[in-house]
């Protein structure tokens, strides 16, 4: 069975988790801290020196990090990953967007808001992330205006990866009001069999 290492709190992490029960992947969920240190001891160190979560330890006891890298490799297989070679790349064009346009500005903005509560040191910051964000979603919402998600009518991990933190962009403060089309596909995503929420099920 693997292990995901991970703070349930990050949409990095809960993508992970969303993914295997979606796909009904066993696991344990070994719960980090991230503003106790947990990521900095020597131990967590020697399985990922970047110190970062999501980590999966694998049955055979190797290592992944890169919550992308890792959706890919325990998706490999299942109808997420579409076999086409187009479908397939446009799965890694909105994984790579996801990491450089939207959550760069989103999750860095939900991060000083909701976590840090909005220090006046960070104020700027904050206020710097919204255009980004704003152009990410509109990016999105456009693209699911046309089709019922992201790479077209067929659910993948693409949709997987960018709803973790797009369906708690209000808490960066992005206001979802003028994205109707992202508001229709974060209801659908969540009447899927085996959907959870972004809190640890017992
Ligand atoms: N690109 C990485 C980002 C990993 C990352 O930055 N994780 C954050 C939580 S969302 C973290 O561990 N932060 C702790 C730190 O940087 O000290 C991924 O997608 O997994």
């Amino acid at each position: 069975m693997i292990t995901i290492y991970g703070d349930i709190d990050s949409g990095n992490c809960y993508k992970i988790y969303l993914l295997c029960h979606l796909l009904d992947i066993e696991f344990q969920w070994q719960a980090m801290d991230i503003a106790k240190g947990d990521l900095q001891t020597t131990e967590f160190l020697a399985k990922n020196p970047q110190g970062k979560v999501p980590l999966v330890e694998l049955a055979d006891g190797r290592f992944l990090t890169e919550s992308n890298a890792i959706l890919h490799y325990l998706a490999k297989g299942s109808k997420l990953v579409p076999a086409d070679a187009y479908l397939n790349a446009k799965v890694y064009q909105w994984l790579f967007f996801e990491q450089y346009s939207h959550e760069p500005y989103i999750a860095v903005a939900r991060f000083i808001k909701r976590f840090q509560g909005m220090p006046e040191s960070r104020k700027a910051e904050f206020e710097s992330k919204q255009g980004g964000g704003h152009k990410a979603l509109k990016v999105m919402n456009d693209q699911l205006s046309q089709t019922a998600f992201l790479i077209g009518e067929q659910f993948s991990l693409a949709d997987i990866a960018l709803y973790a933190y797009t369906h708690v962009a209000e808490e960066g403060g992005f206001n979802l009001v003028d994205y109707p089309a992202i508001r229709r596909w974060i209801k659908q995503i969540q009447l899927m069999p085996n959907y959870v929420g972004m809190q640890l099920k017992n």
